[in-house]
């Protein structure tokens, strides 16, 4: 499909057989799915989606060269800024009118989604087929708020567990904390996987320049045992803590992970009792963390009501604090915070999560399909930042059944992918500037360098960030190659067609608190879409799906190689092979 030109807007889906799907058998979800008596919601039905499909016909052709020459001030029409939050969004180069928007925030509306978002916010059970309120934003409350869950103030709970982490991240940092030799500790593993690392990762690694510097702090997740030997491999365990995270404390690969590094410690040291001084645990299930052998007193709790790949900032978050120090902790939780406020209070048009939840809607389900987004930080601390919004955005609005239980009419989450600026721009950059796949992207920058950079540096990384925002909207003609001295024979393959939609976000400095409001942002993004299409964005069956498979395929890895499986051929006969080339090795 040719981007630049006119796109045609997507055959409109046909509807769905309304029959609910099949629940699966390997998982936890109710076997009906929960009912809303007289609320059939089908978005792809209601007038105002409708009324977008015959507007995308409109816009379809028109070309982000020819809105911006029409109209001189769009740059400084639509953008927005979260008070508080010091985050600007400009939206201007995406393609869109001003019908566009309001017709998007008619569809919002007609969603309910500030009604839902109150909801969520009150700690009403809206992950539906978990029956769990979904309250991470209780998280970062201030002490003096109250949001009950079950009749019960949260708050409190989530302070006093934040004092806890406090108390012993001062400890670390300090040197107050001894290893069971009596050694100051000097290494942090955290071990964890999906929502029990990636926030830590990508937050340790976004606020380095703020980290205990003498500190080291490794990550490990893969059941693959090199994950564990390349982490520990050059590190004294008596200089070790390990901080075992896992919402259930029955994830496969953290326990097993957990086991190795317990053997480490216990066979080096020689002494049992060293787990004591070496192993703290993350979990809301304390009968397993005292199974494991980690004093309950060394254990930090969550709640059921926060997800794992919300829960950055919670006790999963005690690898950061740790890190960067409880202040910065906190000041990460008041940007959280502060992004949480504006998404309730803005009104829709100034409202970064909305506009940004709105305009993915618009880029995925009406404009051009586009599959993808693409999340491009000019920060090279941000690094870790697309890898954390995948799992963010994937495993919250990868869903296809609806909240009624029905299979969705229309695509639901796209793809997030990235990389940093200015990297991305030597590869991947060639197939957005010129393949024939529509993708937008979210340029993201701070005006001021956190470390130690030079100010000339940081604006020649600027400068790059700018000039791709300019170049996807406004691409380059063959007219401008010939200019610019491209052979006319040449001149088609130097054009870009442009009318490639961005955002950019801009902040002041890459600081604690702006990283807290940038991942709410995010969060509250997810929660537009997802209320939108009306799903579940809190549940994760699929990846449910996966932790149950391995635990049968490993049972069958150990059995004997005639043992009789009742597998596909395939994976069976895969099976066989591996079995027989593994005792060969
Ligand atoms: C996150 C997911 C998933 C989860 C991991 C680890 O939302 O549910 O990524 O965080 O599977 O689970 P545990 O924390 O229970 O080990």
């Amino acid at each position: 499909m040719p981007i630049g030109s006119t796109p045609l807007p997507r055959p409109p889906a046909a509807p769905p057989a309304r029959t609910p799907a099949a629940p699966s058998s390997r998982t936890t979800a109710p076997a009906a799915p929960p009912s809303r008596p007289g609320k059939s919601v089908r978005p792809a039905a209601r007038p105002e989606w409708l009324a977008l499909k015959t507007h995308a016909v409109k816009v379809g052709p028109m070309h982000l060269r020819d809105m911006f020459k029409a109209d001189d001030r769009r740059g400084s029409k639509m953008c927005a800024e979260a008070m508080g939050t010091g985050i600007y969004l400009d939206y201007s180069k995406n393609r869109v009118t001003d019908e566009t928007l309001q017709l998007l925030f008619k569809l919002a509306a007609a969603s309910e989604v500030t009604q839902k978002r109150d909801a969520m916010f009150a700690g009403h059970k809206i992950n539906t087929t978990e029956n769990r309120a979904v309250l991470h934003v209780a998280l970062r409350a201030p002490k003096t708020a109250t949001i009950n869950v079950d009749g019960r103030n949260v708050v409190p709970d989530v302070h006093a567990v934040l004092d806890q982490m406090m108390a012993f991240a001062g400890k670390i940092r300090s040197g107050e904390w001894r290893g069971n030799s009596g050694r100051r500790i000097r290494n942090v593993i955290n071990i964890g996987i999906g929502g029990s690392d990636l926030g830590p990762v990508m937050a340790c690694e976004a606020l380095k320049a703020y980290s205990q510097r003498e500190l080291t702090f490794r990550f490990i997740s893969n059941v693959d045992g090199a994950d564990f030997h390349e982490a520990t491999r050059d590190l004294d365990p008596g200089e070790t803590v390990f901080i075992i995270c896992s919402k259930t404390f029955t994830t496969l690969e953290t326990l097993t992970n957990a086991n190795a590094a317990k053997q480490w410690v216990v066979t080096t040291m020689r002494d049992p009792k060293a787990v004591a001084k070496h192993f703290v645990a993350v979990s809301t299930n304390e009968e397993e963390v005292k199974k494991f052998g980690i004093d309950p007193a060394n254990m930090f709790r969550f709640w059921d009501w926060v997800g794992g790949r919300y829960s950055m900032d919670s006790a999963i978050g005690l690898s950061t604090m740790i890190a960067i120090g409880p202040e910065n902790f906190r000041a990460m939780l008041a940007g959280f915070h502060a992004m949480d406020n504006h998404f309730r209070t803005a009104p829709a048009e100034r409202n970064l999560p909305m506009l940004m939840g709105m305009l993915a809607i618009w880029n995925n389900n009406f404009l051009f399909g586009a599959e993808t987004v693409a999340v491009l930080p000019y920060s090279n601390y941000l690094k870790r930042f697309p890898a954390y919004l995948q799992q963010l955005t994937m495993e919250s609005n990868g869903k296809h059944i609806d909240l009624e239980g029905m299979p969705v009419a229309f695509e639901t989450g796209p793809i997030y992918w990235g990389e940093p600026g200015t990297n991305g721009q030597h590869s991947f950059y060639q197939l957005i500037h010129q393949g024939t796949r529509l993708i937008p992207c979210d340029l993201i920058g701070f005006c001021q360098p956190v470390d130690g950079s030079s100010a000339e540096q940081h604006d020649l990384l600027m400068a790059n960030l700018f000039a791709q925002g300019e170049a996807l909207a406004f691409g380059r003609t063959p007219e401008q190659a010939i200019a610019d001295g491209v052979p006319a024979a040449l001149a088609p393959f130097h054009v870009c067609q442009g009318n490639r939609p961005s955002n950019t976000l801009l902040a002041e400095k890459l600081t604690p608190q702006t990283l807290g409001a940038l991942v709410a942002l995010y969060e509250h993004m997810v929660f537009v879409q997802g209320v939108v299409w009306n799903i579940d964005s809190f549940d994760q069956f699929g990846v449910e799906l996966g932790k149950h498979l391995a635990k049968g395929t490993a049972a069958e890895i150990a059995a004997p190689r005639a043992a009789k499986t009742t597998r596909d051929s395939s994976t069976s006969a895969l099976i066989k092979r591996y079995q027989r080339f593994r005792k060969a090795t």
